[in-house]
């Protein structure tokens, strides 16, 4: 009788593990899908650029592009920081983006068109230094042209 008993529980011990297995293989599925989302690159490069106007032309053409997660550009260091989805977008697709809206960046020239058509405040200097240390706000002043 015992021997009964001890063969049953083998078999349903037996049953409960292969259908744990089944259920294992279903999460691991899972699991591989969801981590081929979060491939963030994150990049920062040269742009040049004067005042909170200019931040927010620059930023908002890096956002326009597919796949950029987010963008900051620093006024006083003349630089952006851009996070991006490598597997929608690459590097140069954000350059041309931000030279499109009429600022120049490390690789590409601004375009001549959406440059003119900028407020007069954001024309900024064409030969401005970029990857500025963000300490040389007296350097700034030259420029001006009052
Ligand atoms: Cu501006």
């Amino acid at each position: 009788m015992k021997q009964v008993i001890l063969s049953v529980a083998v078999l349903m011990a037996m049953g409960l593990t292969s259908c744990k297995n089944e259920t294992k293989k279903e999460t691991d599925a899972m699991s591989t899908e969801v981590s081929k989302d979060i491939a963030m690159t994150d990049l920062s490069f040269g742009v040049r650029g004067n005042c909170g106007m200019c931040k927010s032309t620059i930023e908002k053409a890096a956002n326009s592009v597919d796949g950029v997660a987010s963008a900051n550009w620093d006024v006083d260091k003349k630089k952006i920081d851009v996070s991006f989805d490598g597997s929608k977008t690459d590097a140069m697709t954000i350059h041309k983006a931000i030279a499109a809206s009429g600022y120049d960046t490390e690789k590409v020239a601004g375009s001549e068109e959406a440059y003119k058509n900028l407020p007069g405040c954001c024309q900024y200097d064409h030969s401005m230094e970029m990857n500025q240390s963000g300490e040389t706000k007296a350097d700034d002043h030259s420029n001006h042209g009052h």
